[in-house]
């Protein structure tokens, strides 16, 4: 009997870690929420996304997790403008985070190409 319920009170207590386990949200530090992570992939003289628009919240991390064929940077044009190298392969750069609102492209210059609009709010 005693038995019994010692197995199910850890049934119980496992089921318990396992359903909140997957929003903690609070182990990062910086801020209260995991940075924005946009795909970017290269390939030829193609990019996508091609000028898609990304909302951004004030003040969160932005990280690109960039696939591609050769390497190379993003250019962000805000203030001061952010170089991001990637090498050939997949590469996470980060942007850092934006304190002002406004709409930052993301480029490719050897492309000529903007690969995101960074909608910050
Ligand atoms: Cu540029």
């Amino acid at each position: 009997m005693r038995r019994t319920l010692a197995v199910l009170t850890l049934l119980v207590g496992l089921f318990a870690l396992t359903a909140c386990g997957s929003d903690d949200d609070t182990a990062d530090g910086a801020g209260s929420s995991e940075p924005v992570t946009i795909q970017v992939e290269f390939s030829g003289d193609t990019v996508t996304p091609n000028g898609e628009r990304v909302e951004v919240p004030l003040g969160q991390d932005v990280e690109f997790e960039v696939k591609a064929d050769a390497p190379g940077e993003l250019h962000i044009h805000a203030d001061p403008e952010k170089t991001l190298e990637y090498d050939a392969g997949t590469t996470v750069v980060q942007a850092g985070s934006f304190d002002r609102a406004g709409i930052y492209e993301v480029e490719s210059h050897a492309l000529d190409k903007t690969i995101v609009q960074l909608e910050v709010s």
